[in-house]
């Protein structure tokens, strides 16, 4: 009887939960003061770039690895690149398409990922884009050579409308991708097929609290296909940038906060527990991704579930993480659940980091017109009419500034 009533008292408090309906009203957004990103633990001013790469970074680093995202043990994972196929002759000759099997052992145990890149013919030195899929390689284009991922039955072409590779191998770019389910199944209880084991951890009872779990398996994929591309001759290793998209924007965020050898870090439509700020109550809350998307965070994340407010850190310092390199945000008009203000304001905030460099910020700077980009010297900003997604809008205006301040 207890147990019953347990049961339906528990089901009572998440239907609750999940029935409590998002703020999409400006006005009930709340007050919120932001914690203060330029003072450090001991109450010391940050007012030099020393300061803040030596004490304050890593400080506010260590905060959202053991209290947000988790984090990677550092432990020994030998990894062997398999090149499965290989072409000169790619979406109609402009590319050279190469697919690579990465294979990682440690800890008694072994994982493989599959890593496709198309790279533009003819450059010596070209700049690189790295970005995790959603559904699979095949699903990225209709090149039938294209190799399925392992955890993807999707369709060949299913989601191409994101990935404009035309466009990105015609501006002379590179790009690589892999389907985010190879470091981790994007779903609860997946951990033991997951890179975890690799790390160590062999199931969710050997997680500690602040063990990286989805986010940090994702973003650490990331890494690894940069450790690829930085052996080869044609990607110029100054210019390396990350892009993901929603829960890959997230992904793509930690990994450029960890990874100082992304020189660009994009955010595309990341909202909560992306760009977005926490403590506003807009769209997604802190309260609602922690309960519908607990393996994606370490444990410790959900404490602060009912009061972000207690956060000690907001989202802008997970972008100013990213400074002096070049940062960019992007919202959409109807992704209202993630918040596209509140994206703005964030980088906003982050961008006074710059400013520690000689840089200069977005102060100043109000919520932009529908797709019209706004850049400083290394933030950029666009919101875009239509939906949560990735189009070709967004991935020229990544280009053009890439184009214009990555060198
Ligand atoms: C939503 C989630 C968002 C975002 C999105 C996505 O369901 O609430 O935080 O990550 O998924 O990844 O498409």
């Amino acid at each position: 009887m207890n147990k019953m009533n347990l049961f339906f008292g528990g089901l009572i408090l998440t239907l609750a939960g999940f029935a409590q309906k998002a703020n999409y009203d400006e006005s009930m957004v709340g007050n919120y003061v932001l914690p203060e990103m330029f003072v450090t633990s001991n109450g010391q001013e940050v007012t030099t770039k020393k300061i803040w790469e030596t004490v304050r970074r890593p400080e506010i680093l260590a905060m959202l690895g053991n209290i947000e995202y988790g984090n990677i043990p550092q432990t020994h994972i030998k990894t062997t690149w398999q090149i499965l196929e290989e072409s000169n002759n790619a979406l109609g000759g402009k590319a050279i398409r190469r697919q690579v099997e990465f294979t990682f052992q440690g800890n008694g145990t072994s994982r493989k990922m599959l890593v496709l890149i198309y790279m533009p013919k003819n450059i010596k030195k070209c700049p690189v884009f790295v970005s995790p899929n959603f559904q699979g390689n095949q699903s990225t284009t209709e090149d039938e050579a294209v190799i399925a991922s392992q955890y993807s039955t999707y369709p060949r072409g299913h989601q191409k409308s994101r990935w404009s590779y035309e466009r990105i191998i015609s501006s002379g770019y590179a790009v690589a991708t892999f389907h985010y389910y190879d470091t981790y199944y994007d779903a609860q209880g997946h951990t033991t097929e997951s890179v975890l084991p690799l790390w160590g951890i062999n199931n969710d009872n050997e997680l500690q609290a602040s063990s990286g779990k989805a986010i940090c398996a994702w973003a650490w994929g990331c890494s690894r296909v940069l450790d690829y591309l930085l052996t080869l001759k044609n990607i110029d290793k100054k210019r390396c940038i990350i892009l993901g998209h929603s829960r890959l924007g997230k992904t793509a965020l930690w990994a450029g906060a960890l990874d100082k050898r992304f020189n660009m870090v994009i955010s595309n439509n990341s909202g909560c527990s992306g760009a977005a700020l926490s403590r506003r109550n807009y769209g997604e809350t802190v309260a609602r991704i922690t309960k519908t998307f607990p393996w994606w965070f370490c444990n410790t994340y959900s404490t602060y579930a009912d009061n972000p407010d207690k956060l000690p850190f907001d989202q802008h310092e997970l972008l100013a993480m990213i400074a002096p390199r070049l940062l960019y945000v992007a919202s959409a008009k109807e992704d209202r659940w993630a918040d596209p203000r509140g994206e703005f304001l964030s980088l906003k905030e982050a961008s006074k980091v710059y400013k520690l460099y000689g840089k200069n910020s977005l102060e100043g700077y109000s919520f932009p017109k529908e797709n019209e980009p706004v850049w400083q010297d290394c933030v950029g900003y666009h919101i875009r009419t239509g939906i949560h997604d990735v189009t070709d809008f967004d991935w020229a205006a990544y280009i053009r500034f890439a184009d214009e301040k990555l060198h």
